[in-house]
């Protein structure tokens, strides 16, 4: 084949110019200079151009959207700042508290401006930029490392390939949604159902479950969108003062950012914005389920700093669940991972928040009873955002006189072992523990969840399979079982090849190398948590420490009350629980030494202040591990600051540093200190 001439690379260049310009204008301005038929065309010709030269084919050639190569797997995608969750309110009381809450640590009495937004009900992404172009798209993951989904990513169209101009940063992440619009989503499931395929329950499960597909074919197929909400991490670039300026730059840099962003002015602005956000939301194109206020200064932001994984300075302010009325046709009993017994309501199908529900929780039989719910009732239920549908109440008025009373079952309708109820406690529970398949199948599905012990594949149509329906049956009866599981065991499932199986195997081989946190998560113990589980692991450093633990002991840690500590103390007392653990250990689940908690508190009573940015870490993830390690981060240098840590491109804070003969450090003394 010839090469393409000068003028043809002139003409393919200047085409994908032209497109990139007219994406602009459509996607983010809103405001289409050019029809479609014309825009059409000139797609047309490019792609007519590319494949008679398929070297003219560039990376972020806008032909490139329909999808390329599967890929086999998601590699793991390491954030280079957080991405950080919000907090909720749900009240106009939340909302005032929280704006008060502000001022008062800002110490101020003028109103506070605010960047008002709208809550995109879809699925959060990070997006890369390296001199302008598109190189990586991120699922959020556990807030530190998502997967890479750049494949899907590179697909959407309301995702810029290249940014605008060229006052651009030099790296720059790109945090925001992908979502599925409502009429998108209304189309995506019709053709599904006429495929015989599974359609999805909503558009957010819709959008995640694409980014999610190896594919990308499947993804270009199906109408994903995205806005941009925030920046994560910059290199070379002076960042305005305003966290609105932030969402203008982006606009300016041809990302799309939503129309309905505005500033307000303290919290009757708020509440105005969210009365006027709410009344639209509607005939919004897409679902949203609430809006977010954030502090708009971004000096301010500084100050305020965020706490756990959320930033003090930002609220989620969400709209409240909906309820609808509908029949309750019978309840069963759903056995747990502890043995609860968990009453669902069988209801009539009914349409709330977006979806068909047809289950929903009665949470215990206390509930039942203080609700004084029958069989044949009609109900008032309630669903909001990702939480279980729950049945808020009955229609007394409406009560039949063939309404029935609802029993607790004697015997587990899973296993038959009795149904104990201890006393005081609101939840019956099956007493068959291990014996029990329901039971053991939740144990072993926790246990490699992804954060738990993280062993992909092993999802519960495997475990299913791997436990049966009785005792005699089960290939896997404990935890360590999984660690013996053969290739030959494997291959006999249903719908296992080869090649799964051995990937299988190798994630199994990969858990066994884990955390503590992780490992004591898995092990599911009653109301610990991962939090609960981090907090154990770092007050006592190793298992044996926590297992004689007393009961006084573990409540001296934070989170942990008499119930958590009970729940321990007990967890550790069964000969059972520690045989589990034993045969764990056995089978090569290990997991690094954690730094004791004498460890933990070196940096008691002592200042830092941050100034440049760090190499191996964020600014925020410093102040986290300074913090953790029982010291204080502060804003500016005084006699009283203890240490400055020097990062690159230093402010002013350094000279300030060495005027007061402050010990200054480096990244890697910090590291150090921080052991
Ligand atoms: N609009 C908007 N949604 N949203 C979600 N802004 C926004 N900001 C977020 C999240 C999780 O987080 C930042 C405040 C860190």
């Amino acid at each position: 084949m010839s090469q393409p001439g000068k003028d043809t690379c002139e003409r393919a260049a200047a085409l994908r110019e032209q497109i990139a310009y007219h994406d602009y204008r459509y996607y983010v301005l809103d405001d289409p200079e050019i029809a479609d038929a014309d825009y059409d065309r000139l797609f047309r010709e490019l792609k007519a151009l590319e494949a008679t030269y398929p070297e003219l084919r560039t990376e972020d050639s806008p032909t490139r959207r329909v999808g390329g190569a599967p890929v086999s797997g998601f590699a793991s995608a390491k954030h280079l700042r957080p991405m950080l969750s919000l907090d909720n309110a749900f009240t106009a009381d939340e909302l005032v508290a929280f704006d008060r809450r502000l001022c008062d640590r800002l110490g101020i009495e003028e109103a506070l401006s605010y960047s008002a937004e709208t809550k995109f009900d879809g699925t959060a992404i990070s997006l890369l930029y390296e001199e302008g172009k598109l190189v990586r798209g991120a699922t959020r993951g556990d807030g530190q490392t998502g997967e890479d989904i750049t494949h899907n990513v590179r697909t959407i169209e309301t995702v810029p390939l290249r940014l605008r101009g060229v006052r651009f940063p030099k790296r720059l992440e790109v945090r925001g949604e992908v979502y599925i619009p409502k009429a998108g989503f209304n189309a995506l499931n019709a053709r599904l159902a006429n495929e015989g395929a599974k359609t999805f329950v909503n558009p957010r499960n819709a959008a995640a479950g694409t980014l999610r597909q190896l594919d990308p074919r499947v993804a270009a197929a199906r109408p994903l969108e995205f806005y941009a909400y925030g920046i994560g991490y910059h290199e070379n670039h002076a960042l305005p003062s305003r966290h609105s300026e932030i969402l203008e730059e982006l606009r300016e840099w041809g990302v799309r950012v939503s129309p309905l962003s505005r500033v307000v002015e303290g919290v009757d602005g708020c509440q105005n914005y969210y009365d006027d956000i709410a009344g639209k939301r509607d005939e919004l194109p897409y679902e949203i389920d609430g809006v977010v206020f954030k502090v708009d200064r971004l000096d301010y932001q500084e100050m305020l700093g965020f706490v756990s994984r959320a930033p003090r300075w930002a609220i989620a302010f969400k709209f409240p669940a909906q309820e609808v009325t509908t029949v309750l046709r019978g309840v069963d009993f759903q056995v747990g991972r502890t043995g609860a017994l968990t009453p669902v309501a069988r209801l009539e199908p009914v349409f709330v928040g977006g979806v068909t529900v047809s289950n929903a929780t009665l949470h215990n039989i206390d509930e039942i009873e203080r609700k004084d719910v029958h069989i044949g009732d009609t109900v008032i239920v309630r669903r909001a955002g990702d939480v279980i549908p729950e049945v808020v109440r009955v229609v007394p008025e409406k009560r039949s006189s063939d309404a029935q009373q609802i029993t607790l079952p004697t015997e587990c309708p899973v296993c038959g072992s009795d149904v104990v109820r201890p006393e005081g406690q609101a939840a019956a529970r099956c007493s068959g523990g291990l014996v029990c398949p329901a039971q053991r199948k939740e144990k072993l599905r926790h246990f490699a969840s992804r954060r738990a012990m993280d062993i992909e594949g092993l999802g519960t149509k495997i475990i299913e399979q791997l436990v049966g329906g009785g005792e005699d049956e089960a290939i896997v009866r404990t935890p360590a079982d999984i660690y013996r599981l053969s290739m030959e065991q494997l291959v006999s499932l249903d719908r296992m090849g080869e090649k799964s199986a051995r990937n299988l195997l190798a994630a199994i081989e990969d858990s066994k190398e884990t955390t503590l946190p992780r490992f004591l998560f898995s092990l599911g113990i009653p109301e610990v948590g991962e939090t609960t589980a981090a907090n154990l692991a770092r007050h006592f450093g190793d298992l044996e420490s926590l297992a004689a633990a007393s009961r006084d002991e573990l409540e001296q840690i934070p989170d942990v009350g008499p119930v958590v500590a009970q729940h321990v103390h007990d967890f550790f007392d069964q000969q059972e629980n520690r045989d589990v653990i034993a045969a764990l250990v056995g089978v090569g689940v290990h997991w690094p030494q954690e730094p004791s908690v004498v460890d933990n508190r070196r940096f008691e009573g002592q200042t830092f202040v941050l100034t440049g940015s760090l190499e191996t870490m964020t600014r925020d993830e410093a102040r986290e591990r300074i913090e953790n390690a029982g010291g204080k981060v502060t804003s500016s240098v005084s006699r009283k600051t203890n240490f400055v840590v020097k990062g690159n491109d230093p402010g002013s804070k350094l000279k300030k540093a060495e005027e007061l003969e402050v010990p200054v450090i480096d990244e890697s003394g910090l590291l150090g200190m921080l052991g």
